[in-house]
């Protein structure tokens, strides 16, 4: 079912339930083109999420992150997002009732048990009118969405396997992350917890 958890941030509960082994072929398909890595955030920390992307990726360097369409190590382009995601992307922004969304970014992100996403706006995209759509898939966690300022109180929402949640509208800028992710085990991805977001960021 859908739920509105804030105005512009619609959680479409089990909305790829079904199509968990599709999307990880999609997942496996990109890592295997762009392999996990653990990026440095700008305070030097290493972050315990291992990264994937495709469509336009991260580049870090003395000015921070950027979006680019191509590896600055090899000058080659990111791999093309996968026709699967593209599809959800737009059945999902129209689902929560964004209209069509044709996204040119996807990051997949890795949790293994016990790593985490410490609060934090996304603000690296160009064009703040667009929605996010993130997918959850294998281990639960618990997402913490906040307000405008870090300060603002959060509210904590589980997310499960199969869930994807669109973002947009006032929402879009709302600080956010992810508790630690408890130990566990799911029958299709295993010890992880991975999320891809879909994402208009040039
Ligand atoms: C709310 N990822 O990659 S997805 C990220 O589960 C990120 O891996 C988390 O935050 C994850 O930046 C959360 C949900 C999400 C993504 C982007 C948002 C929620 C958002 C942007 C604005 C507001
Ligand atoms: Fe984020």
């Amino acid at each position: 079912w859908c739920e509105e958890i804030a105005p512009g941030a619609v959680v479409l509960h089990g909305f790829v339930r079904d199509h968990g082994p599709e999307l990880l072929a999609a997942v496996n398909a990109v890592v295997a083109q762009v392999p996990w890595r653990h990026l440095t955030t700008p305070g030097g920390f290493t972050m315990s999420v291992a990264m994937s992307w495709c469509g336009n990726g991260w580049t870090s360097d003395s000015q921070g992150y950027r979006y680019s369409a191509r590896d600055p190590g090899s000058g080659r382009r990111w791999p093309v997002i996968p026709d699967i995601l593209m599809a959800l992307a737009d059945e999902a922004a129209q689902r929560a009732g964004f209209g069509h969304f044709v996204p040119d970014a996807c990051l997949i992100n890795r949790y293994d048990p016990g790593s985490k996403l410490s609060l934090h706006q996304d603000k690296d995209e160009h064009d703040f009118s667009a929605p996010i759509v993130s997918v959850s898939l294998g281990l639960p966690a618990i997402f913490q969405f906040g307000g405008l300022q870090r300060n603002d109180r959060t509210q904590r929402i589980p997310l499960a396997h199969g869930d994807v949640v669109v973002w947009g509208g006032p929402s879009r800028l709302c600080f956010h992350g992810i508790m630690p992710v408890k130990e566990g085990f799911h029958s299709l991805v295993g010890s992880h917890r991975i999320n891809i977001t879909l994402r208009k960021a040039r």
